[in-house]
């Protein structure tokens, strides 16, 4: 093999290794998050999705980002799980269910706990989810960083609250642009 092939191979390596990012998704069990991460790996929404038990790590490929995903079940007995995975995480998508009006203290003392008052995540961008807007009483994005306590709690951090439907589509694209948008930001 040549110098110039090797050299060459060694590069689209390297661009390859620098687009890579460990993304976490949190969220409480029935959230949404399979269902997200299959829709944002397939462009559909795939029926018959067993709930997450344990743990579930996927790659997601989204405008030349390689994407893991490490979708960690929201079960209590599950919960110390997630502690493994923070080092070395660029961002965090955290999925609430927004329709589900009474797990949403829940989700804010989770969310809290997690990566508000967590050390690991002290500096990366969360994309909050706030999933199932295809549900009528589902809660949207402003109202949601009332509920949740986000413009206090966040006031350090890059985050972006997004109205989506893992279901149908809607906003996840967006959503996920704007991660993009904050990992390539962060690279700079
Ligand atoms: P989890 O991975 O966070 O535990 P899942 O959650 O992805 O397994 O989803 C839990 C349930 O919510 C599933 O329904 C799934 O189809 C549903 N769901 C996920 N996203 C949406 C959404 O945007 N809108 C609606 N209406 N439902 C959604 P089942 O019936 O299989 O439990």
């Amino acid at each position: 093999m040549s110098f110039m092939s090797t050299f060459s191979k060694w590069l689209m390596g390297k661009l390859r290794e620098e687009r890579k990012a460990k993304i976490l998704i949190l969220g409480l069990d029935a959230a949404g998050k399979t269902t997200l991460t299959k829709y944002v790996n397939t462009g559909a929404f795939l029926e018959g999705i067993t709930p997450t038990i344990g743990q579930n790590i996927d790659t997601i490929n989204f405008e030349g980002w390689d994407i893991t995903t490490i979708d960690v079940a929201g079960q209590e007995q599950f919960r110390f799980l997630w502690d493994i995975h923070y080092p070395g995480c660029s961002a965090v998508i955290f999925v609430i269910d927004a329709a589900d009006i009474e797990r949403l203290p829940e989700a804010r003392d989770i969310l809290r706990i997690h990566l508000v008052n967590n050390p690991i995540l002290e500096k990366v961008p969360a994309l909050i989810i706030a999933n199932k807007q295809d549900l009528p009483q589902a809660i949207q994005a402003p109202m949601m960083i009332q509920l949740l306590n986000l413009h206090l709690d966040m006031k350090e951090r890059t985050f972006a609250v997004f109205d989506c439907s893992a279901l149908t589509g809607r906003g996840v694209v967006e959503a996920f642009a704007w991660l993009v948008n904050q990992l390539e930001m962060n690279k700079i």
